[in-house]
């Protein structure tokens, strides 16, 4: 069975789950904490980062890297559409919600409110988290709103796209962040309708269950 290191509370973490149960290949998650750099997980991850991927010999990182092997390798359910266009949208999607979404939803307020006190790291930068709820994210929530459908997913089945754009915005509503479905009514709905998806409801319960333990 393939091992997924790392903890479900890293986007990067869940993100690669969230492939696996999409395509309902078995998995064991080996517990580890971010900023682990022991001789054994470096092996696996030479940044030290998570997730990283353990298959029979074969040992990867990166959550990019990861799902394009499990999409290659278990090719019943795709995590990407048909066409050569709309899996070049899915790309895009992948990359701004690891990128531009992941640096706002996760750094300006996830990590903020929630890593940095358990990393140990310091207090909460309360300017840092209001600038990036009132100035930074609702340009970047605009788009989405632009681009979102009424309905569904972006890209017609749910995949990776969705995935990768929902996450940041599901770890943030975990510190209490979620974005006004007045203003943004479609993006309200969509994030909502991943995290109910039947690859990803468990996940988030579990992972609601971890962070309640650690924030006690
Ligand atoms: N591009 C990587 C990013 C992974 C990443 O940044 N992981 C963070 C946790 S969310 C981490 O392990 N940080 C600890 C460190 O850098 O030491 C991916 O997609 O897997």
């Amino acid at each position: 069975m393939i091992k997924i290191h790392g903890l479900i509370l890293s986007p990067f973490v869940r993100k690669v789950m969230a492939v696996a149960e999409l395509k309902s290949i078995p998995y064991k998650n080996v517990k580890v904490f971010p900023g682990t750099r022991t001789a054994e997980f470096l092996s696996m991850s030479p940044l030290g980062k998570i997730p990283a991927l353990e298959d029979g010999e074969l040992r990867i990182s990166d959550s990019a890297v990861i799902c394009e092997y499990l999409d290659e390798k278990y090719t019943d359910t795709s995590i990407r559409p048909a066409s050569v266009e709309a899996r070049a949208q899915s790309r895009w999607f992948e990359v701004y919600g690891d990128s531009k979404l992941t640096e706002l939803c996760i750094g300006g307020i996830y990590f903020e409110r929630f890593a940095k006190k358990l990393l140990k790291l310091g207090d909460t930068d309360e300017e840092k988290v209001a600038l990036t709820i009132e100035k930074l994210l609702p340009p970047q929530q605009d788009y989405l709103e632009r681009v979102l459908p009424a309905e569904g997913f972006l890209l017609g089945d749910f995949g990776l796209a969705d995935i990768c754009v929902a996450g940041p915005f599901l770890s943030a509503a975990h510190v209490g962040y979620r974005p006004d479905a007045g203003r943004w009514p479609k993006l309200a709905r969509f994030i909502e309708q991943v995290r109910k998806h039947e690859a990803m409801a468990e996940l988030i319960d579990d992972e609601e269950t971890l962070f309640n333990s650690l924030t006690k």
